[in-house]
């Protein structure tokens, strides 16, 4: 097996620790308990070579062996083809997995980003603008509060990508008590975000960054 290189970022300011992307890779690694080491690139001066490998010039990427991933829906998909912890490997599993990890990022990330940053940058709650951010959520937390109404998680009757994924999306809505009126939801996160893997994995991001205002 080749080795895995998670690259983050040297350094970020306080408000977004515990939330960089990595976080959700690393969980991923911690969870199908593979080696990995993480790699960093400057916050502050994006070279080319940082562009190379993820062309937004953002994080996370992983290295595996020759291979460069960018996105972090495509990291877990990836590593879900190295551990069954992560993804199962029967068909219909797999399928289930996926429709999943899409609809985390692109139905439901799609509302919370947005509603999250409002929030986050303090915009003013009774403007045209932020009801349009209120509502988006609104009808996908609805949508999702009855599917975890009815399932513990969310693909294949087990914890999945899918799930450390759909969860992570979800912790900044948490965050800002966007999900006081959705008790299953809430729930969920609170299911996901107690197992040992996420508890190591946040606590480790949060130790990067605290050793990177040490140095
Ligand atoms: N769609 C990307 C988003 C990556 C992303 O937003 N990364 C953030 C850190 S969590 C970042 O690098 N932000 C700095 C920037 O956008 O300049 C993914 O899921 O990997």
């Amino acid at each position: 097996m080749s080795e895995l290189i998670l690259t983050t970022y040297d350094w970020v300011p306080e408000p977004p620790r515990g939330h960089v992307r990595d976080l959700r890779v690393r969980w991923a690694l911690e969870e199908a308990g593979l080696a990995y080491r993480v790699a960093t690139t400057p916050f502050q001066d994006r070279g080319p070579d940082h562009v190379a490998a993820q062309p937004f010039g953002q994080v996370p990427w992983l290295t595996d062996g020759d291979l460069t991933i960018f996105e972090s829906g495509a990291i877990l998909l990836h590593l879900g083809e190295r551990s069954p912890a992560l993804m199962p490997a029967d068909r219909r599993g797999r399928a289930e997995v996926m429709e999943w990890v899409i609809a985390a990022l692109n139905s439901v990330e799609m509302a919370g980003q947005p509603w999250s940053l409002f929030r986050f940058m303090g915009f003013p709650a009774d403007t045209p603008q932020s009801e349009f951010v209120d509502g988006f959520m609104k009808v996908r937390l609805e949508r999702m509060e009855a599917v975890l109404a009815g399932r513990e998680w969310l693909a294949a009757g087990r914890f999945s990508v899918a799930d450390l994924l759909m969860a992570d999306v979800l912790r900044p809505v948490d965050k800002f008590d966007g999900l006081a009126e959705y008790p299953a939801c809430r729930a969920y996160v609170a299911r996901a975000t107690a197992r040992p893997a996420f508890v190591k994995a946040y606590n480790d991001q949060m130790a990067h960054f605290a050793a990177a205002d040490a140095a």
